[in-house]
């Protein structure tokens, strides 16, 4: 069968910050493309809809298969689902990815008959399974493992047999040159582990995975990072090194291949303190920049999203990623309780630290605990709304004072991350990528204030709704973290599917707030 993959186009973040490969959606086609179908690639990040209508008309896939990892996407992907059907009423449409298996019935209805199947769960296992009985016999399709229809589910997905198995189809992106993480520009995306095995109650990369975590093996990292070009690797795992013996194992064989790049990568700080002989070794590898999940600035923020590190411990972490020498960002959640008072207080804090600090909007995403806490109070259902960076819960202050607030935090930071630039040696980074004809990160500061402007966030909160999310049925009594394991998409093997030592286990048990399996 002629099979199409499309990412969908880019949320707020992507205009300013950062735009990466979609690295799931080529480990799916490449699936496909090794059960011997005519695969293809669009990425609407950086091609238009005008580019995917003539790739429709012209090529006419069989099958059209969406990735939605971003709640924020869904009614693009609907309104192009139906688009397509108009155009191919014989093709069969899929949705898959992170969002779209905790969405699945949402995403069907929806659709209206344009959207034939949510496929939910690791796509890899999934799509060839779904395209052989697509091809087959189709009333075998609501019997595929993670398969959702209109006429029935099947099983729960399974995993991945080894990650080792199927290497991303780099080649079917078309613009590779487009992606980028500031100035390391072009910059390609690598996975070295899957899933995460803490369960923070404002996360949903737990409840995908049902708290497992596999690791890929060096020999696979390395062979995949050899046939990388870009200059540049951002490293996708939810939390980078978990395990010491891994991070040295890759880097050894990263050291012995001689293979140069910078990295990027996100980490908690209990681990970047657990396993400091790690990063110092990765930073003579070429570890360039690193994102630490601090989220909230006092210890009674830090409870409530569960992250049990106490305070000084981020601090003593801050402490030793500067010590590395490399560039260090955090993201503060900013609670849609805070009044001017606190946005000062905030200010004031981040002004003081050297690390370039992100804002990000407390959000309730299904999935998550927060979402089975909090859904009552939401102020929206508008999927678009869902990208951390607009408030879906009701604000203390009027919504245009949040704002205000909010965008005047972050440009007093993004000032101070303007300074960070034009220090002498970014600013020479900058250059030598102006000089090579990278402008992507050049390009994204000028959009800034076109992204970031009250109008627009509160016209944003104006537009038509066409699409609702919809509530959970009926009001659950349990705790919230037993429920929480309800939501695992898939079936969670316990013990046996963290590939972890014990002491890094009882490191993870203690440092976390859940009492989910
Ligand atoms: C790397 C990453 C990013 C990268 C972007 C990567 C990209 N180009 O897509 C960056 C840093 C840009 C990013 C940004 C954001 N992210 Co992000 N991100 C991740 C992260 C850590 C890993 C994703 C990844 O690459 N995984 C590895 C690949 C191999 O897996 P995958 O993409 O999930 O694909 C698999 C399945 O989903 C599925 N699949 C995917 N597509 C398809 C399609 C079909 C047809 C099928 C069948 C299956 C399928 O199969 C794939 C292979 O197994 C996830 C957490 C997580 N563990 O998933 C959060 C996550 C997806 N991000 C999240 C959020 C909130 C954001 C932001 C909105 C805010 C932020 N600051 O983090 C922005 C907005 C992004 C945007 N599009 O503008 C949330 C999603 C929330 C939601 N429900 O919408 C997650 C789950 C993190 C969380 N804490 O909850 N993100
Ligand atoms: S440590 Fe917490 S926030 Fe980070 S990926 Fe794991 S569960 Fe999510």
């Amino acid at each position: 069968m002629k099979v199409l993959f499309v990412h969908p186009g880019p949320l707020l973040y992507t205009n300013v910050f950062l735009r990466l490969e979609p690295l799931g959606l080529e480990l799916v086609a490449e699936a496909a493309r090794l059960a011997k179908h005519a695969v293809r690639l669009i990425d609407l990040q950086v091609e238009s809809h005008a580019d995917y209508r003539r790739l429709i008309a012209d090529w006419r896939p069989d099958f059209i298969a969406f990735s939605c990892n971003y709640l924020a996407n869904v009614p693009e992907i609907v309104d192009l689902a139906k688009a397509t059907k108009l155009t191919l009423p014989r093709s069969f449409i899929c949705v898959g990815g992170h969002s779209a298996s905790f969405t699945a019935s949402a995403i069907l209805e929806h659709g209206d008959g344009a959207i034939d199947c949510v496929l939910k769960g690791e796509g890899e296992a999934g799509i060839v399974k779904l395209l052989e009985a697509v091809e087959g016999d189709r009333g075998s399709i609501a019997k595929v493992p993670g398969a959702v229809t209109t006429h029935g589910e099947g099983p729960r997905p399974g995993f991945v047999e080894h990650l080792d198995d199927i290497r991303p189809a780099r080649d079917l992106v078309r613009h590779r040159r487009k992606y980028f993480i500031g100035v390391l520009d072009p910059c390609a995306s690598i996975e070295f582990s899957r899933g995460c095995p803490w369960d923070c109650s404002f996360c949903s990369a737990w409840t995908f995975y049902g708290r497992s975590y596999r690791a890929l093996s060096p020999e696979s990292v390395v062979e995949d990072l050899a046939s990388i070009k870009e200059p540049g690797a951002f490293i996708v795992d939810d939390v980078a090194f978990i395990q010491d013996r891994h991070g040295f194992a890759v880097g050894e064989a990263i050291a012995r291949k001689g293979i140069r790049k910078k990295f990027y990568l996100e980490t908690r700080g209990d681990v970047l303190l657990r396993n400091k002989e790690v990063f110092q070794f990765w930073k003579k590898l070429g570890l360039t920049q690193m994102f630490l999940g601090i989220e909230a600035i006092d210890e009674e923020g830090l409870k409530k999203f569960r992250k049990r590190i106490p305070l000084g411990r981020n601090f003593e972490a801050l402490e030793f990623a500067r010590s590395l020498g490399i560039s260090v960002a955090i993201n503060i959640i900013a609670d849609p309780d805070w009044d001017m008072e606190r946005f000062r207080v905030v200010r004031d804090w981040c002004m003081d630290v050297p690390e370039v600090v992100n804002i990000s909007i407390n959000t309730p995403y299904p999935g998550t605990e927060t979402w089975l806490t909090e859904h009552r109070r939401l102020a929206t259902r508008d999927y678009r709304l869902f990208d951390i960076q607009h408030a879906v819960l009701p604000t203390k202050m009027p919504l245009a004072d949040f704002y205000r607030e909010l965008l005047h935090t972050q440009r007093v930071l993004y000032g101070k991350h303007m300074n960070w630039l034009t220090a002498p040696k970014l600013a020479r980074e900058l250059g030598r990528n102006l000089v090579r004809g990278q402008t992507n990160f050049m390009r994204a500061i000028m959009n800034y204030n076109k992204v970031y402007n009250i109008d627009k966030m509160l016209a944003d909160h104006a537009r038509p709704v066409h699409y609702e999310l919809p509530l959970p049925p009926a009001p659950e009594t349990k705790a919230a973290s037993a429920r929480a394991s309800q939501l695992y998409i898939h079936t969670p093997r316990g013990r046996a599917g963290r590939n972890i030592d014990d002491s890094t286990e009882r490191f993870v048990d203690a440092t976390r707030m859940g009492s989910t399996g």
